[in-house]
């Protein structure tokens, strides 16, 4: 009668452990603040594919979409508080509750190398306390952003133009002499459209995706900044992984990371060649008017970063090194 209790309690122990171990595939929901399929979604769907694969009976990620299912200013927050596990949101939507944020356009240096010098660590160590979340993965360094107008200027004013912004492009804008009109990427084309606006801050790549070119007439140069969009998994669930999940999300961030040295290069050459073709005009000022619009871009963000959240905004303006 002992033995016979013994293998029952055996038996009950092994399929309790098969039972773990089945239990050990999580599955995390995720969201883009971009639409589904365009420029800066689409990298982000990759990742999710590579996790889907090399994660098989480890980790998976169930995507819900774009801005239909989260407003696109709204996906920080839905990761701070657990409403999703994962997103692919740019720094510039969650200002509200990270003012350092406004920072990451201005570190542009790659993506291994922030790894390296310590600013990937105290970004991190931010997003830790401001948005209960993991810094999984850093897109797009080595793409700028552009100002797009319908109207022609004849020098770097803006003057009597309004501009729609986030807070990527918000303090040049009115530098510059523009107003400023926020909207998501969603409202871009209306306004557009309807003449609320005369222009919008947007990279270098993916105008097309929304049909912007149809209401585009000028590109502004010179290029500016470095676009941020990052992939954050909300603290929580980051912390309940295991190692090897840990390891399937690292390592596809790592390689989604390094799409930008081996794919942004060719993409924004034959973007710039398409808004030509496309009959968008580049303004072009020349060398010193660029010089000063830069340094004026560069001075501007700081400021308004430190004079947000003063101790962080001069330690990132220390690891970005300009
Ligand atoms: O213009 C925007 O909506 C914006 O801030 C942004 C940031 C990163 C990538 C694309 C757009």
């Amino acid at each position: 009668m002992g033995r016979k209790i013994l293998c029952g309690i055996v038996g009950i122990a092994l399929f309790a452990g098969t039972g773990t171990a089945l239990a050990q595939e999580v599955t995390l929901r995720g969201v883009s603040s971009f639409a589904e399929g365009t420029q800066f979604s689409k990298g982000f769907e990759r990742f999710i594919e590579k996790v889907n694969k090399d994660g098989k009976g480890i980790i998976q990620i169930n995507y819900i979409g774009g801005p239909r299912a989260v407003p696109p200013f709204e996906v920080g927050n839905a990761v701070r508080s657990k409403v999703v596990d994962i997103a692919n949101v740019t720094g510039a939507f969650y200002t509200n509750l990270m003012p350092e944020a406004e920072a990451l356009k201005l570190l542009d240096k790659p993506a291994a190398e922030q790894r390296k010098n310590g600013s990937w660590a105290f970004i991190n160590e931010l997003h830790n306390q401001k948005l209960n979340s993991y810094y999984l993965a850093r897109q797009f360094v080595s793409v700028p952003f552009h100002i797009y107008l319908n109207k022609k200027i004849d020098k770097l004013d803006f003057s009597g133009l309004k501009i729609r912004v986030t807070p990527v492009y918000r303090d040049i804008v009115q530098a510059l002499g523009g107003t400023p009109i926020t909207t998501p990427p969603g409202e871009v084309y209306t306004a557009l459209e309807r003449g609320v606006v005369d222009g919008y801050g947007w990279p270098i790549l993916g105008i097309f995706d929304l049909g912007w070119d149809k209401v585009t007439k000028f590109r502004v140069e010179p290029a500016f900044y470095s676009v941020e969009v990052n992939v954050l998994v909300n603290n929580d669930v980051w912390k309940s992984l295991n190692d090897k999940q840990k390891k399937v999300l690292t390592d596809a961030a790592l390689w989604l990371e390094g799409l930008d040295i081996t794919e942004s290069p060719g993409l924004i050459k034959d973007e710039r060649a398409r808004q030509a073709k496309a009959g968008i005009e580049a303004l072009d000022f020349g060398a010193a008017a660029a010089q000063d619009f830069l340094k004026k871009a560069n001075d501007v963000a700081w400021q308004s970063v430190i004079a947000k959240s003063p101790e962080a905004g001069k330690k990132l303006r220390q690891l970005a090194g300009n």
